[in-house]
């Protein structure tokens, strides 16, 4: 033990002459020449001789000492710190600076050697027995993070002095019992002689790129501020606009407000806010769930941080994990500014919360689910940070970075996929619904792109809304209730390869065992999903039919067809299903209708659906030319309520059918009549194919 203390203090000699080594060339002309490790050596003799004189009287051996640093300063002083020691077992506490004018004389000395210190140097058990008595005295002992260290040091306790084993437990498991605990147990007796914290946190402020001013959390180790928060166990690293070195965030006086240290705040408050979220929300520690995964050791030496690493390359648009840290680019300054906010934070540190959970493979409908969780919590936690309300923003991705030159857009929308331009994947970009799905090999498979599905599918059940392609009404059961399931479905439920159809049964499973399957969210999640092309709506298959022949199997009977733009056929190339279907529009400048006429019983669900499929001649992606009717009409024929209007912009391939669905609850316990109605303009044909009409 000895042996080890004394490398341990050369080590330490060796380091500072080092540091001061390399500074040595900015380092201004002194009395003390070249500040050379020989001058140090010269400083640290002249400074023991002073230190000598007087010892005797207060039985402090003229040899118990280890010089720890000799430093200069700016005002021309050296600065010598020595340990005091009894047979070469440091002394707590007990250490002397010797403080050097220019000239060599003693300017002062500050004091804390321990006088006429009785101690018996031989313990009476082994460091190892220490550790043992020490776990028995700390409750928190099995919960331990790193190994206990014990060293023997000499104390001045209040009655006497001890021979201790200095046991020291790291447990910074990132709960409220986050702690290092130190005990110093008397190497005799075996008693607790002393006790503290060794954790030493210091709450900075920081000036963030896009949350204003922040608390952050860092760590101090001598005069130096690391932007390292030792209780979560996360670090923030500088790469310099490197790619391949990686320096340490410092501070002087902890207030992080550098232009090169903005950057570094944002991502330090991104990834305490989401390790915060994950714990606080979904009771998680840590991306693993056990505090880390640690990757760069702190610089207290023991603490493995998980890392993130700022100004990554040079104008770098982009962020990642790549299974052991986050890393954060800077961006061009056009397409983004730096990639540092609290959705894109929240969007990293999930792609490692996913990889040691369901693991989804990164490539096709798998790889947008673990795209659209990373955009989900990444939401979530920019709405946990900001105090829980949700806004426009919160549905917004990366809106704070994309295109710093425009304001009020964003990379990504949650709420309507669509309104994403540019990408050109689909006619009106990322999609929303499982038949618009990118199929190419871009982009691992659309992983960007097709993640809007799921993305619009978590809003829906959130928010609520009708499905602009659908049709399906979702009424939202909140965003607390959405994001419980949304976890539940990613950690328990799906694998490596779920796909969207997967995806619909892990979140339902997840919400039935958080709210039973017969409740509000079960059903929402299940309409959701047949929102937006995944499953059928709940309901459809729920109730007694109500409708006769919706299947159009064998005639169209009992429906009634008029006009010149309504046909029945039942050897057409594309029922949905059976043979018979009917059609509307065709030709140009037609108009026909379709309506059975029903009564509906008060004690129905309400729920109508069917199937369309719409092609088109019309090339515009704007303007509805040729249209269908979906309607309510009374039993003379009176319109009461148009559900919803279809058009040429509704197009897509030939027998490519969706399911739609509505609400029809209000007309219960009436007769009413249920038509299809076609009107087309003058020029280029549209053809819409109705088939399956449910009404229960
Ligand atoms: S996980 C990472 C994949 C990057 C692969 C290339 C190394 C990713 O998805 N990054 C996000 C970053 C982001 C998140 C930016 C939210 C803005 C908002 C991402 O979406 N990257 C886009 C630019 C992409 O890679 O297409
Ligand atoms: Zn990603
Ligand atoms: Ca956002």
């Amino acid at each position: 033990m000895k042996k080890f203390l004394s490398i341990f203090v050369t080590l330490l000699v060796a380091f500072v002459a080092f540091a001061f080594l390399t500074k040595e060339a900015e380092a201004d002309k002194s009395v003390f020449g070249t500040k050379s490790f020989d001058d140090k050596e010269r400083i640290k003799q002249i400074s023991l001789d002073y230190l000598r004189g007087g010892l005797a009287a207060r039985s402090i051996g003229a040899n118990d000492f280890n010089v720890k640093s000799v430093e200069f300063d700016d005002l021309n002083m050296a600065h010598t710190k020595v340990r005091q020691t009894v047979a070469g077992i440091p002394v707590w506490e007990g250490e002397v600076i010797i403080h050097l004018k220019a000239d060599g004389s003693l300017a002062s000395v500050t004091d804390d050697l321990k006088d006429r210190l009785i101690v018996n140097t031989e313990p009476g058990f082994s460091a190892k027995e220490a550790i043992e008595i020490a776990g028995n005295m700390y409750d928190g002992a099995a919960e331990l993070t790193e190994a206990p260290i014990a060293e023997l040091w000499i104390f001045r306790g209040k009655a006497r002095d001890h021979l201790t084993y200095r046991v020291e437990m790291p447990r910074l498991d990132g709960t409220e019992h986050t702690s290092i605990p130190v005990v110093f147990v008397d190497a005799q007796t075996g008693e607790k002689v002393f006790e503290y914290d060794n954790l030493q946190t210091a709450t900075g402020s920081g000036s963030s790129l896009y949350s204003g001013t922040v608390s952050i959390e860092t760590y101090l180790n001598g005069s130096t501020y690391y932007m390292e928060d030792i209780g979560r166990k996360i670090g923030t690293f500088d790469n310099r606009n490197t790619t391949d070195t990686t320096n340490r965030f410092t501070d002087t006086d902890n207030t992080w407000d550098g232009s090169s240290q903005r950057a570094g705040v944002d991502a330090h408050y991104g990834a305490a806010k989401t390790f915060d979220y994950y714990k606080n929300v979904h009771g998680r520690t840590g991306i693993d769930g056990s505090g880390g995964p640690g990757y760069y050791t702190s610089a207290d030496g023991v603490t493995k941080l998980i890392s993130s690493k700022i100004h990554y390359g040079s104008n770098y648009n982009n962020a990642f994990w790549n299974g052991s840290y986050m890393t954060y680019g800077d961006g061009d300054g056009t397409t983004f500014s730096p990639l540092v906010t609290l959705d894109i934070c929240g969007h990293e540190m999930t792609h490692g919360v996913t990889e040691r959970t369901a693991n989804l493979t990164y490539s096709g409908e798998s790889g947008a689910l673990n795209e659209s969780m990373s955009d989900v919590f990444g939401a979530m936690v920019e709405r946990y940070a900001r105090g829980g309300t949700v806004t426009s923003d919160t549905w917004k991705i990366g809106e704070q970075t994309y295109t710093p030159g425009t304001s009020g857009d964003a990379l990504r929308y949650m709420d309507n996929p669509h309104a994403k331009s540019g990408g050109g994947y689909t006619a009106d970009d990322d999609p929303d619904h499982y038949s618009e799905r990118y199929t190419g090999t871009s982009d691992n498979g659309g992983v960007h792109i097709n993640s809007g599905i799921g993305n619009k599918a978590f809003y829906l059940v959130a928010a609520g809304g009708t499905h602009h392609l659908s049709g399906v009404t979702v009424s939202g059961v909140g965003t607390s209730p959405a994001e419980r399931i949304w976890y539940r479905s990613l950690t328990v439920y799906m694998t490596s390869s779920t796909n969207f159809s997967g995806a619909r049964t892990a979140t339902l499973n997840a919400a039935t065992d958080l709210y039973g399957s017969a409740s509000t969210q079960y059903n929402t999640v299940a309409t959701a999903w047949c929102a937006v092309g995944v499953g059928s709506c709940p309901g459809s298959g729920g109730g007694s039919e109500i409708l006769t022949n919706g299947g159009f199997e064998g005639s169209a009977s009992p429906w009634a067809l008029s006009g010149s733009g309504a046909f029945y056929t039942a050897n057409g190339s594309y029922p949905h299903g059976g043979t018979g279907y009917v059609y509307f529009g065709v030709n140009n400048s037609v108009t026909g209708q379709a309506y059975q006429q029903v009564s509906i019983p008060s004690g129905a669900t309400g729920s109508l659906s069917f199937w369309l499929n719409v092609t088109s001649n019309e090339t515009t992606t704007s303007t509805q030319y040729d249209k269908l009717f979906v309607e309510i009409r009374n039993t003379s024929g009176s319109l009461l309520k148009t559900l919803t209007t279809y058009s040429n912009l509704n197009k897509g391939a030939a027998g490519s059918y969706s399911q739609k669905s509505f609400d029809v609850s209000a007309y219960k316990g009436q007769t009413v009549r249920i038509q299809f109605r076609a009107t087309t303009d003058g020029s280029a044909t549209t053809t819409f194919r109705v088939d399956d009409v449910s009404l229960r």
